[in-house]
């Protein structure tokens, strides 16, 4: 459960995370001079304006026209008429950085992220003293807490501060004790990607329309004395010390904007001052409670590791190989650590950084890219038992569909709502590229509301929260069905196709150009299938709109079929273009096997395999997260052992400093690397381990689909199933030997397992019938667990 190095970190990526939710902070431990990078996740350059592009409904009919008659480069062309502005850019806070005036040269120096208990610990000795500094992020007291202590009375001397990358002012109040800073975000910054003379552009503070944000740190110490002034908190001869930081800005969530009237300084000292008033003790339990009530609800053992306990763990990846399957066992918890450090109720989504960002202009802008890397951060949260931290993603969707109602109108005169491929704080749901700067292949996709629904349907799917369906989820899925409705034209078969259509930055080659747009890329009309399913089934389960619900399943029977083109391979668009790239990074047209459900061995047996081919056609390389995907689907297709090369693949150690390429793998702290860092392979090798060990989405539980060869015994506990089911399992050399099921609703329960089983019920056996398809059906009551074994 740690992460660990026997040296202070160089780079960023090197440094570890802590967060809660909000708050974000990476440790750096250098000895003498430390520096923990700070982040708010609301902090982001800009502000609401008006993206939409009312020129887009005049140029649609025209892009179509030309994809109709295969004018492909023309309609690329035509197609950047009808984009919007780029997203704004999530900012760094700033940094909490102390100097300790006992020098560099030390001894016995260890700094370790325990994920279980989600502290930072770094220790080290000098001159005979032993220090250590615990630092973690509260969530019940929104703080930062470093504690500092020495082996020997009085020993602590140094100087703490803030700054930041941002235009900022310090400040000190000395009966508050704190330091300050506070500043106004830039009202642009413009993504890495663009060339700008003047990227980062700065309003007048008086009258800008961006953010304010305002941190304070303060101290309390035992023993010795502390002073206060302009260079920061003077310490001196203390025995221990603990530092408060916590931070706000004036995003309104309601509002969508910043409010001037909210008083910054008075949240952030509040929030010091209530935490500073509590013993250390008292501090550190309460956000072990906090997080262990999240994080204990999940354990895995995938065997015995080799790799000896104090084993630095960049060196551990470097060596990475099947003798230790522990580092697969913390690759997968880090997943779900990151979750709880980045998504609580009431912060924003996790963002491509998850809230842990240093630049200024960050990769992507940091922001929400829904083209893949937003849905992905999403994956495990409800299989790996985080349903509650799905929220903050729920309600950026009901943003979302807030906004992308207008895009839907304004750009296309249609109904629902509409999101494309890049969104932001402000919610943003025109498609990005500078009215014509982007190139389609990216900044043209208006699915993202789409996918994002998806989201919505699952978190019912899982846990069977009616009110949530009919009152959250429901009417949002159905606005952007009706978009869809809309947005689909018929072709002159009368199928019906989406066009303009991407397959998500990849381009197809005619003759020896290579194109962006063309009509009913595979990946849309997967989207749309399974929107359309999910509402028709929301509408029964809720008995309502039926004529609704009739409309939809007519439509989707109409809907262009899936096709499969040479070498036996699922078809990406609607005719069988070669790709501008073999092994292109998206794999967008596997959507429908994984995350989705469309395209299983049971319902489509033809194109489950085509899409397989498909998948090794497209090989095991890639970006980070292009990994993570292929854990999933390579876990769909029930093959284990491959799932595993690609979580193997993943763990490949990549150097703090490595610019953007498509080798992906990890850095020092285990953070995914495109590279460069992007959290959301993170998240999707947790849920790929998940869906290896238990899968649930044909109606039935089965159990260890994907278990690889190199994973003989071990066990999972608390994974949860659609249907309201939690599941823990073991096997024994590479077969299924129990599982235990927790029912929260009393059903038929169906289970598939390889194997022959007995079931009981608080040692009561209990009666099962065969289904046919090899799967078994038992009757279980809503509170009760249930225990099925593998005959011995
Ligand atoms: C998509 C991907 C890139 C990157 C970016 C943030 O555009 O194609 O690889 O992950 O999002």
């Amino acid at each position: 459960m740690k992460i660990q190095f026997q040296s202070p970190a160089v780079y960023w990526t090197e440094a570890l995370p802590v967060g809660n939710g909000r708050l974000g902070a990476m440790i750096f431990g250098g000895v003498e001079k430390e520096r923990i990078a700070l982040n708010e996740d609301t902090l982001w350059s800009g502000h609401p304006k008006d993206w939409n592009n009312p020129g887009a409904k005049e140029v649609l009919p025209k892009v179509r026209e030309l994809i109709s008659q295969a004018k492909y480069e023309e309609a690329d062309r035509l197609c950047k008429e009808m984009m919007g502005p780029y997203t704004q850019s999530y900012l760094p806070f700033g940094d909490l950085r102390f100097v300790m005036h006992h020098g560099d040269v030390n001894h016995q120096y260890i700094r370790k992220l325990d994920l279980s208990t989600g502290i930072v610990t770094v220790t080290y000795n000098v001159g005979g003293v032993q220090y250590t500094r615990e630092t973690f992020a509260s969530y019940p007291d929104q703080s930062i807490v470093v504690r500092l202590t020495s082996s020997k009375e009085g020993m602590l001397d140094f100087r703490a501060w803030l700054d930041s990358p941002i235009h900022y002012a310090s400040s000190f109040d000395a009966d508050q004790k704190q330091y300050m800073i506070s500043g106004t975000a830039p009202e642009q910054v413009w993504p890495s990607y663009y060339n700008s003379e003047n990227p980062i552009v700065y309003g007048a503070p008086e009258s800008s329309k961006a953010l304010k944000f305002h941190g304070g740190l303060a101290v309390v110490h035992e023993g010795g004395t502390m002073k206060v002034n302009a260079d920061g908190l003077h310490v001196v001869g203390a025995t221990s010390a603990t530092l408060f930081f916590s931070a706000a800005t004036s995003f309104d969530a309601s509002m969508g904007a910043s409010h001037s009237e909210h008083d910054l300084r008075k949240i952030t000292t509040d929030a010091i001052q209530a935490v500073s008033g509590m013993t250390y003790e008292e501090i550190r339990n309460r956000h072990l409670d906090d997080h262990r009530k999240l994080f204990d609800r999940v354990g895995l053992s995938l065997g015995e590791s080799k790799a000896p306990s104090d084993m630095p763990t960049d060196r551990r990846i470097a060596e990475y190989g099947s003798s230790d399957p522990g580092l697969v066992e913390l690759l997968f918890h880090y997943g779900r650590y990151l979750m709880i450090a980045s998504s609580r109720p009431g912060t924003q989504p996790a963002n491509l950084q998850g809230i842990w960002n240093e630049e200024m202009r960050a990769p992507w802008s940091s922001n929400h890219t829904l083209n893949i890397n937003a849905e992905m951060n999403y994956w495990p949260a409800e299989s790996c038992n985080m349903a509650e931290l799905h929220e903050p993603l729920f309600e950026f969707i009901r943003r979302l569909a807030c906004n992308g109602k207008e895009t839907a109108e304004t750009n296309y005169g249609a109904r629902g709502w509409v999101a494309h491929h890049n969104s932001d704080l402000w919610a943003q749901t025109a498609p990005v590229g500078d009215y014509g700067d982007g190139d389609p292949v990216w900044a043209y996709w208006p699915m993202g509301g789409v996918w994002l629904t998806q989201h919505l349907w699952e978190h019912y799917a899982f846990g069977g929260d009616k009110a949530f369906l009919r009152d959250t989820a429901y009417p949002v899925m159905k606005e952007a069905a009706l978009f869809c409705l809309d947005w689909l034209i018929e072709d002159k078969d009368g199928y019906l196709i989406t066009s303009p259509s991407t397959s998500p930055e990849l381009k197809f080659r005619v003759g020896d150009k290579c194109h962006s747009v063309s009509a009913s890329a595979t990946m849309d009309l997967s989207l749309i299938g399974e929107c359309f399913d999910n509402c028709i089934k929301s509408a029964e389960l809720l008995a309502i709109d039926e004529d609704f619900a009739r409309t939809l399943a007519e439509k989707k029977q109409k809907l262009l079929p899936l096709q499969i083109g040479k070498h036996g391979r699922l078809q990406e668009w609607f005719q069988d273009f070669e790709e501008e790239d073999v092994h292109h990074r998206h794999v967008s047209h596997l959507v429908g096997v994984y995350p989705g459900r469309l395209i299983t061995e049971q319902s489509a047996p033809d194109l489950f395999q085509a899409a397989k081919t498909s998948l090794e056609i497209r090989g095991d390389g890639g970006t980070g997260w292009s990994l993570g995907w292929k854990i999933g689907l390579w876990a769909r297709f029930k093959d284990g052992n491959r799932a595993e090369r690609l979580i193997s693949n993943l763990l490949t150690l990549i150097k703090g400093n490595e610019p953007i390429n498509e080798r992906g793998g990890v850095y020092a702290n285990l953070f995914d690397a495109h590279p460069p860092f992007q959290i959301d392979g993170n998240f999707a090798v947790t849920a790929g381990i998940a869906e290896m060990l238990l899968q649930s989405h044909q109606g039935y539980l089965e159990l260890l689909p994907a278990l690889p060869d190199a994973w003989k015994d071990g066990y999972v506990k608390g994974l949860r199933g659609r249907g309201g089911y939690e599941v823990d399992l073991e096997w024994r050399n590479g077969v299924f030997s129990k599982a235990e099921i927790a029912v929260a609703k009393t059903q038929t329960c169906i289970v598939l397992a390889k194997q022959k089983v007995s079931i009981t019920q608080d040692g009561e056996e209990v009666t099962y019938s065969h289904m046919g398809d090899g799967s078994i059906g038992f009757h279980v009551e809503s509170g009760k667990r249930y225990v099925v074994s593998r005959f011995a």
